[in-house]
């Protein structure tokens, strides 16, 4: 038998395989199990000694010139394959990118920060202070004194543990002592124009209180502030955080054991198909008015606690709801 020609015939077909299937099934024909070559190595075992001497060789050597002619046929049917591949699934770097998900500012925080710019328009710096705060700065220098009832009706979490001093711990009530501590910062020789923004727990839950709220309250300390300097802050603050000029406020009378004279604040607003619009003269048809925040004179007491010395400086202050105010201004009805 000619194994050169053999050889010869086999590495034509292989390399004349058109795809991988046909070069699979080439393989199966000369090296499967029943394949020719397989059957050649068989017939060694039944050839003389000398015969298989000089066969045998031959019988191998045409085996590896069939696998090493299927393995680079392989390789070159793949790498064929690939460049196809690569050909037709080229990236368009020309296609518009898929939009991807974006968060949004929480309208919480956005009032927050809508607060902070007016105000700082008027001159007042942003105050912050802890969250955990001692009985002193939280209650007492704002003339809350232990035993004080208001000091119970604030609903206020404590904590087991007391300050080195015996001061009981719990979590603010409300911004007011960050605005002690700025006033002592300041060991009462210095005007100040602050805001309190940041978190304030009560232990309160329903539909319209949740444990934690949000505050911003607002102090002014200065030689003959009085309560003009309050309304026409508040008025102008209100303008420009409802977009309106036609923002009406009544003051009532009321009490904060902080300020002296106290003053609650409403503001005018329409009524609009169920919804309220803050504007207008509340006591006009159609319209109302809605208690908006506290506020008043700063109280002597807290003055001198805040290490002011009250008959030459005087101030105002005020507090509202910063949750409120987002439904209000976003038109939400439900402070979940
Ligand atoms: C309300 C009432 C108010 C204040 C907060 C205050 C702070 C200092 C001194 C005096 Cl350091 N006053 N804060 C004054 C009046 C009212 O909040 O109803 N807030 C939601």
């Amino acid at each position: 038998m000619d194994y050169e020609a053999e050889l010869q015939t086999a590495q034509g077909a292989i390399m004349a395989a058109a795809d991988l299937d046909a070069l699979e099934a080439l393989r199966l024909a000369y090296l499967g199990k029943a394949g020719s070559i397989s059957a050649l190595l068989k017939t060694l075992g039944a050839m003389s000694p000398d015969e298989r001497q000089t066969t045998g060789p031959r019988i191998h050597a045409l085996r590896e010139g069939v696998a090493g002619a299927l393995a680079s046929r392989k390789a070159a049917l793949e790498g064929a394959a690939l460049e196809a591949r690569l050909a037709a699934e080229e990236v368009d770097l020309t296609l518009p990118a898929p939009a991807s998900q974006r968060g949004s500012i929480h309208p919480v925080s956005q009032v927050m920060e809508e607060l902070a710019e007016i105000f700082a328009d008027l001159g007042f710096a942003v105050a912050t202070g802890p969250e955990i705060e001692d009985g002193w700065h939280n209650f007492t220098a704002l003339n809350m004194p232990e035993s004080h009832p208001a000091r119970a009706m604030h609903d206020t979490f404590y904590f087991a543990e007391r300050t080195e001093t015996g001061e009981e711990l719990l979590l603010r009530t409300h911004t007011s002592p960050v605005q002690i501590r700025a006033m002592q910062a300041t060991g009462g020789t210095q005007p100040l124009r602050i805001i309190a923004p940041g978190r304030v727990y009560r232990s309160d839950s329903d539909a319209t209180h949740t444990p934690m709220f949000h505050q911003v309250e607002g102090l002014v300390i200065g030689e003959g502030i009085h309560l003009g300097h309050l309304k026409w802050t508040l008025e102008t603050f209100l303008r420009a955080f409802f977009e309106r000029d036609d923002i009406v406020l009544r003051l009532r009378p009321s009490y904060f054991p902080f300020t002296e004279p106290s003053v609650e604040v409403d503001v005018g607003y329409a009524s609009t198909g169920g919804r309220r619009v803050v504007g207008g003269n509340g006591d006009d048809a159609g319209h109302g008015w809605m208690e908006l925040l506290g506020s008043g004179m700063v109280n002597r007491r807290v003055l001198t606690a805040g290490g002011y010395d009250p008959d030459r400086w005087q101030g105002f202050a005020f507090g509202l709801g910063v949750d409120r105010l987002a439904m209000l201004k976003y038109g939400m009805d439900d402070l979940r």
